[in-house]
């Protein structure tokens, strides 16, 4: 070990030693090598932990492989400008909408499980590509059963999620079956993740930071966290929280994802009564959009509902006297006039003098803006450059 490792490097170093999991000391190492001083006195030392680093990361790629079995068959390579599965009981109309949208070929059947290995397709959404996968059906237990592992990891890849509700069956069935087995398998829809942080340190014990949003001593986080044998921690709190929820927060394997319902089958007999039930149980927490596709009824909200549950926006750029771009760009929501120029050329980042903006994000029609200026989905941004 090199003797002289900075304040951070040494905060790490304990990190390590004090990790029990593989993904911890993963972490641990990472840090470590970001944070030290490289110099001929610790070449040595990097040495040793970059190849330590690849043992532990190909092991742990070896575990995954074993848990998955077959994990080649449902691994899907993301295409387009997001990725959005299909997550349903089996007959709900999944292979039906993919197909639909997509062009797919997906057999379609009215018997169950038709789907046994995830399908895709490409929606194209003005101009704007998205991917579709149909995810393999869901049912009590399907965690625990031989492609529960690959499915769920092929759920939890995705950008974000479709639950499909059939509106001709039982709808609470489907929605405490569906939430049960995803949240079984730490996949949280919906929700933000709980305000508190708990970071492991090498020494100092448990120091807490915010302890006022918590109803209740120091002590009882203090000797929560030693009952998970965590002795040394900063606890980061900034908002209210219980003792779930810092568990909740120490566990790396939850993920939390944005997602909508579609509601299929409209034409059936039953199925404005059962809408009208799914949307009083659940209309709080997901955008749900009713649809048949027999009828073709409802399709262009469902698809502008995947557009938004991808959490991105397009925006289309114009020169000046000239014709508005008809493909737009895809960004992330919050995206400023600054993001837009990095995606064209440097130059509009160099000699920017203004921008004007033509849609949702300004009070009128081509207002001035700055790069900081963030923009709406379908905002047209045009540059004028020194
Ligand atoms: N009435 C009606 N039936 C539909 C509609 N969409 C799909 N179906 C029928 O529902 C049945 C199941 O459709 P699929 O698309 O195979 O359902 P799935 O969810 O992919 O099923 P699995 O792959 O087995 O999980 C088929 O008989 C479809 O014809 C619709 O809009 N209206
Ligand atoms: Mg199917």
């Amino acid at each position: 070990m090199p003797i002289n490792l900075n304040p951070e490097a040494q905060v790490a170093l304990r990190r390590l030693e004090e990790a029990d999991t593989k993904e911890e000391k993963i972490a641990a190492i990472q840090e470590l090598l970001k944070c030290m001083d490289k110099h001929k006195g610790t070449e040595n030392f990097v040495n040793q932990l970059k190849k330590r680093l690849a043992k532990l990361k190909a092991e742990v790629e070896k575990e995954k492989a074993r848990k998955c079995g077959r994990a080649q068959d449902f691994s899907i390579k993301k295409q387009g400008a997001g990725q959005v599965i299909l997550v349903g009981l089996t007959n709900t109309g999944k292979s039906t909408i993919l197909n639909y949208l997509t062009g797919a070929k997906a057999k379609v059947g009215g018997y169950p499980f038709t789907t046994t290995l995830p399908e895709v397709g490409i929606l194209d959404f003005n101009l704007v590509p998205i991917q579709i996968v149909e995810s393999p059906a869901l049912f009590e237990g399907c965690k625990s059963s031989e492609n529960g592992p690959q499915i769920f990891s092929a759920i939890r890849n995705a950008d974000s999620i479709v639950l499909v509700i059939d509106l001709s069956q039982d709808i609470l069935q489907q929605v405490r079956t569906l939430l049960g087995e995803l949240e079984s398998a730490g996949i949280l829809l919906n929700l933000n993740p709980p305000p508190v942080e708990v970071k492991k340190t090498g020494g100092g014990g448990i120091q807490i930071m915010g302890q006022h949003f918590f109803d209740g001593s120091p002590e009882d986080i203090s000797n929560f966290l030693r009952g998970k044998r965590v002795i040394n921690a900063i606890v980061r709190i900034w908002g209210k929280i219980t003792l779930e929820d810092i568990d909740l927060a120490m566990n790396n394997n939850v993920e939390y994802k944005n997602a909508i319902i579609v509601a299929t089958k409209g034409d059936l007999m039953g199925s404005s009564e059962n809408y009208k039930r799914l949307v009083d149980h659940c209309g709080k927490r997901f955008e749900i959009y009713p649809i048949s596709i027999f009828k073709e009824k409802g399709i262009d909200e469902f698809k502008e509902g995947i557009f938004k549950s991808l959490g991105i926006i397009r925006i289309y750029t114009r020169e000046p006297g000239k014709v508005v771009s008809e493909k737009p760009l895809v960004l992330k929501k919050g995206a400023s006039v600054e993001d837009v120029a990095k995606r064209l050329h440097i130059r509009f980042i160099k000699n920017f003098k203004y921008a004007r903006i033509y849609g949702k994000s300004v009070k009128h029609e081509g207002e001035k803006v700055g790069l900081e200026h963030v923009l709406e989905d379908n905002d047209i941004v045009q540059f004028y450059v020194n």
